[in-house]
C-alpha cells in the first residue's frame, strides 16, 4: 500500500470512530495489520491479537468530561505477533492516528493466547501421529476419522516450561459425525507443539480404558433425542412484541435507556466492556463506573492423578471471550427486538474477520419493579409498576462449555451481572468398575465427569459521583457485644452494618460471608446523602463465592492470584487490567502476575483515590447425571445496588401499570371493584372470561376519568389510558 492510500484509509478509519472506546473497525485493523507487516517486511510472521489500546484514563476522561473542549484522544492499535524461529512474543503499539508503529519489543518466555485458528489446527495432525494412531488403537479404534480432539492449553507442565507453545489435547470418539463425542473420551492426552506443529508426546495412564463401542453415544441431536426418550408436547409460542419499538437510542456505541447512559466496547479478551456508566439523576449527570468487566476466569479441575492436576482453565486470559463468542441467532439467544452489534477481530494472516451479531441488546420484561396495596379496602387502593430491564449480552464457547454474560440494567439504577452456564461437561474415560474416589462422577457408563470450579474475576472500576476520589468498604451485619439484660441491649434484638474502610490494598483482601450477609461498597467519601447523612455508595451484592480449592502452593494457586480473595482493591494504573497477568497461558505461577503483583505488600493506599476491584465469584461443580449430555443452563449473579446515592426510590418517576388511589377505589360500584381481578389468567385456564376487560398502556394521568369501556360502560381498571378489549 502506497503513502496515500494509507493515509486515505488513515482518514476513513479515523472519521469512522466516533468514540476513543469503540473497538478497532475492520478498516482499522486492516490499517494495524499493514504497518505491522511493513515493520517486518523480510520476517515470516503471523497474527495473535490487534485490538483497541484503550487511551490513557487520564486523557480520556478529559475528553470525556469536555469533548468540545479537548482534543478527541488518539486512536491506538495494542498487537501480538509471532515470528517464525523466534521465542515468545511480539509486542507492541501503533499509533492509527499517526499511521506508524509506536513501539514493539520481544518478550520472552512468554506464550500468547490460543486463537480459535490456532484450535483448529490440531485434530488433523493429531490424526496422523503414528504414535496417537497407536493408542487409538490399544483404546480399540482404528478409524482415525472418528478420532475427535478438544486442544487445551497445556496450563502448566514442569516438563517443558513455559518455552515451548504446547496444547495438551482431550482425546474423543465420534461413531458417526452428529454423535456427541464427550460420551467417548480416550484416555490418554497428546501434547502438541504448536510451533512445531507436531504432537511431541503423549501421557498414557497406567490403567487403561478402552473406548466402549458398545455403549451408545449420549446425543442431544434432535433425531436422537425423538428416537430414544422423544420429544414432550411443544410450547405454545409465549409472543414477545414491541409494537413502539425500543426505548433505548444507541448513538454509535454509546447507550442511552432509562436515565442511564454508557458506552458498549467489545474486545478480543473480555467480550463486553462498559464504560463510562452514568445516571442522569433529574438532569444531574452522575458518574458511577467507569469501567466494568468480566476480566479473567479459571475452571481448576479437582482430580489429582496424573495429568489431570494440570487440567485448569483460564478462559480468557488463554482463549479470550471474544474471540470464542457465538454469532448469535435471533430468537433463541436473545428474544424480541434486538440490536446487534458485531465482534472485529484480526486472522493469522492478519486480515479482519468478523462474527456478526456478537452483542445483544434487547430488553426484557423485569416483573414487579415495586407494588403496595391497601388491606383497608381489600386492597383496592393500590399501585404496581411494573419494570423492564435493559440486556447487553454475549455467548461464548469455550470448548466443551458455554458460558452465556448478561450485564443487565434496571430502572431502580442497579446493574447486575448474570452468567450462565450450559454446553458439556469436560469427560473423561473410566472403566465400569472403577472407583471415582470422590473426585468425579460417572454421568455415563464409563464417563467420569471430574469435579471443578468456575471461578470469575469481576473488574469494577467505580466511578462514584466522581473519578478520583472513591473508596471501598465491607460492610456486615453485626450484633453489639453487650449481653442480654446489658442496658445497652437489654433485650438483646440490637443488630447494625459494622463497616470497616480499606485503608490498604492489603486490608481489601477480603471473602464473602455468608453468616454476616457480607456486601462491599464503593462509595465516594467526599459527598453525602442529605437524608441519610452517609455517603453515596454503589454496593456489590453477591452471594455465590466459593473459596478457590487448589491449596496454597499449589499450580493453580499460584497462576491464579485473583481467584484467592473474592474481593482485592488496588490503586488504577493505566495497565492493571488483566488480574492473572498480560500473558497467561503457560505461566508457572512463580512469580504470579497480575494481581499479586499489584498489590506487593499491600501498603498501596486505596482511600479516597482512583482505585480498582476485582471480585471474585463463582460455583462449585460436582456433576452429575442430571448435567448430561448437555446441561441445562445454571445462573449466578451478582448486584451492583445504589445505596444513599439516590434520595428516594429514584424509579418512583416510571409511569405505574395499575394505580387507584383511596379517593378512587371509594368511588367504585361493587360491579366495577369485580372488574378489576385479572381475566387474563382466568383465560389461560379455558374459563370463560367477562365480557370486558383493559390493557393499559402508558399514557398520562390526563386520561384517567375518561376511560370507560364501550362494550360494558364500565370504568377501566387501568387508571391511565387504557384500551378496552372484547374477549
Ligand atoms: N475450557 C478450556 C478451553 C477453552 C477454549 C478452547 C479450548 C479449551
Ligand atoms: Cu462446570
Amino acid at each position: 500500500m502506497d503513502r496515500l492510500q494509507q493515509l486515505a484509509m488513515h482518514a476513513t478509519s479515523s472519521a469512522m470512530a466516533a468514540h476513543p472506546l469503540d473497538p478497532l473497525s475492520p478498516g482499522e485493523l486492516k490499517q494495524a495489520a499493514g504497518i505491522i507487516r511493513n515493520a517486518y517486511s523480510n520476517k515470516q510472521i503471523s497474527f495473535n491479537t490487534v485490538t483497541l489500546r484503550e487511551p490513557e484514563k487520564s486523557v480520556l476522561t478529559r475528553w470525556l468530561e469536555k469533548p468540545t473542549v479537548f482534543t478527541r484522544p488518539p486512536r491506538e492499535a495494542y498487537f501480538v505477533i509471532l515470528e517464525e524461529g523466534v521465542k515468545g512474543v511480539i509486542e507492541g503499539v501503533i499509533s492509527l492516528t499517526e499511521n506508524k508503529m509506536v513501539y514493539s519489543a520481544i518478550s520472552t518466555n512468554v506464550q500468547p493466547i490460543l486463537t480459535v485458528e490456532d484450535l483448529g489446527s490440531v485434530e488433523e495432525i493429531m490424526r496422523r501421529d503414528p504414535n496417537v494412531i497407536e493408542q487409538c488403537r490399544i483404546s480399540g479404534i482404528d478409524d482415525m476419522s472418528k478420532v475427535y480432539c478438544d486442544p487445551w492449553t497445556i496450563g502448566y507442565d514442569e516438563r517443558w516450561g513455559s518455552s515451548r507453545r504446547l496444547q495438551q489435547a482431550f482425546m474423543y470418539y465420534r461413531e458417526d459425525e452428529d454423535d456427541s463425542q464427550y460420551s467417548h473420551p480416550f484416555d490418554f492426552t497428546p501434547i502438541f507443539d504448536a510451533n512445531e506443529k507436531r504432537i511431541i508426546y503423549i501421557d498414557v495412564p497406567p490403567v487403561r480404558r478402552p473406548i466402549k463401542k458398545n455403549i451408545p453415544h449420549a446425543n442431544f441431536n434432535p433425531k436422537d433425542v425423538q428416537a430414544t426418550t422423544g420429544f414432550r408436547d411443544p410450547i405454545k409460542p409465549i409472543s414477545i412484541t414491541q409494537p413502539e419499538g425500543v426505548n433505548f437510542k444507541l448513538n454509535g456505541n454509546v447507550m442511552d435507556w432509562q436515565n442511564f447512559k454508557f458506552h458498549i466496547g467489545f474486545n478480543y479478551r473480555e467480550g463486553i466492556v462498559l464504560n463510562d456508566i452514568q445516571f442522569n439523576d433529574h438532569g444531574n449527570l452522575r458518574p458511577i463506573f467507569h469501567r466494568l468487566s468480566l476480566a479473567e476466569m479459571v475452571v481448576p479441575y479437582g482430580n489429582p492423578e496424573h495429568p489431570h492436576q494440570r487440567k485448569h482453565a483460564f478462559d480468557l486470559g488463554e482463549y479470550g471471550a471474544g474471540y470464542m463468542t457465538n454469532p448469535l441467532a435471533l430468537g433463541c439467544d436473545c428474544k424480541g427486538v434486538i440490536h446487534y452489534l458485531d465482534g472485529h477481530f484480526i486472522n493469522s494472516k492478519g486480515e479482519p474477520i468478523t462474527v456478526k451479531n456478537s452483542v445483544c441488546i434487547h430488553e426484557e420484561d423485569d416483573g414487579v419493579l415495586f407494588k403496595h396495596s391497601d388491606f383497608r379496602d381489600n386492597f383496592t387502593t393500590s399501585i404496581v409498576t411494573r419494570g423492564t430491564k435493559l440486556v447487553i449480552s454475549q455467548i461464548f464457547t469455550a470448548a466443551n462449555y458455554e458460558y452465556m454474560v448478561y450485564w443487565i440494567f434496571h430502572q431502580d439504577g442497579t446493574i447486575q451481572l448474570e452468567i450462565k452456564l450450559t454446553g458439556i461437561l469436560n469427560t473423561f474415560a473410566m472403566n465400569f468398575d472403577e472407583d471415582t474416589k470422590g473426585w468425579g462422577t460417572q454421568v455415563y457408563p464409563g464417563v467420569n465427569a471430574h469435579n471443578h470450579q468456575h471461578l470469575f474475576s469481576v473488574r469494577i472500576h467505580p466511578s462514584v459521583d466522581g473519578h478520583d476520589g472513591n473508596s471501598c468498604a465491607v460492610a456486615d451485619a453485626a450484633v453489639p457485644d453487650h449481653p442480654v439484660g446489658s442496658p445497652e441491649n437489654y433485650y438483646g434484638n440490637a443488630f447494625y452494618a459494622k463497616r470497616k474502610v480499606f485503608k490498604t490494598s492489603g486490608e481489601s483482601q477480603t471473602d464473602y460471608d455468608g453468616t454476616t450477609s457480607r456486601t462491599w461498597e464503593f462509595f465516594n467519601p467526599n459527598k453525602e446523602n442529605p437524608y441519610s447523612h452517609k455517603n453515596p455508595s454503589y454496593k456489590l451484592v453477591s452471594r455465590e463465592c466459593p473459596v478457590l480449592l487448589p491449596k496454597k502452593g499449589s499450580l493453580v494457586w499460584k497462576r491464579a492470584g485473583f481467584a484467592r480473595h473474592h474481593m482485592q482493591v488496588v490503586p488504577y494504573t493505566d495497565d492493571n487490567f488483566y488480574p492473572a497477568g498480560q500473558h497467561v497461558p503457560q505461566t508457572s505461577g512463580e512469580p504470579t502476575r497480575g494481581i499479586t503483583e499489584w498489590i506487593g505488600d499491600g501498603t498501596s493506599r486505596i482511600e479516597n483515590t482512583e482505585i480498582v476491584a476485582y471480585h471474585t465469584m463463582g460455583i462449585t461443580h460436582f456433576p452429575s447425571p442430571e448435567d448430561f449430555p448437555i446441561m441445562p443452563a445454571e445462573t449466578m449473579t451478582m448486584l451492583l445496588r445504589p445505596r444513599h446515592f439516590f434520595t428516594q426510590n429514584p424509579a418512583l418517576d416510571v409511569p405505574p401499570s395499575h394505580a387507584m388511589t383511596t379517593s378512587g377505589a371509594r368511588a367504585l360500584t361493587n360491579g366495577e371493584i369485580k372488574s378489576l381481578t385479572d381475566q387474563t389468567s382466568k383465560l389461560a385456564f379455558s374459563q370463560t372470561a367477562s365480557s370486558s376487560c383493559c390493557l393499559s398502556t402508558s399514557k398520562t394521568a390526563a386520561t384517567v376519568s375518561s376511560c370507560k369501556c364501550a362494550n360494558n360502560g364500565l370504568s377501566c381498571n387501568c387508571e391511565f389510558n387504557c384500551t378496552c378489549c372484547n374477549h
